[in-house]
């Protein structure tokens, strides 16, 4: 784990930039995506910074498995469970935030 001042992430989970909540607990907080890809596009990350999911299956799986858990739960919600599920790991896959972070995409049927 190293935490960065200028992680966008780590500002939006202080309240320190805005962003809309879907939902928080103690170890996790989820918001809407500012560019969404789908009627529902929600973004799940760990309060804790971690750079990239890979990082995070190492050093706290549990969480992992929790951020899984609430996507599963918004997709419930959204749309009878069904959703898809993306970490972009590494600038080639097109992550642009350093901060672990899962895109839920549901709402609506998906393309293939
Ligand atoms: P990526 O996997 O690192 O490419 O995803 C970053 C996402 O963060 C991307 O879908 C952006 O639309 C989204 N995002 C956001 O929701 N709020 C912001 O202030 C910024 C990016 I900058």
């Amino acid at each position: 784990m190293s935490e960065s001042d200028d992680c966008l992430f780590c500002k939006i989970i202080a309240g320190q930039t805005p962003s809309t909540k879907v939902y928080e607990d103690e170890t996790t907080y989820a918001f809407k995506d500012i560019n969404p890809k789908a009627k529902v596009h929600v973004l799940i990350v760990p309060k804790r910074h971690y750079a990239n999911v890979a990082e995070l299956a190492k050093d706290d799986p549990q969480q992992l498995a929790h951020i899984v858990a609430v996507a599963q739960s918004i997709a419930d919600d959204a749309f009878h469970g069904a959703y898809r599920l993306v970490f972009n790991t590494g600038l080639d896959a097109g992550q642009t935030v350093f901060h672990v972070h899962a895109h839920v995409l549901t709402g609506e049927k998906l393309d293939e």
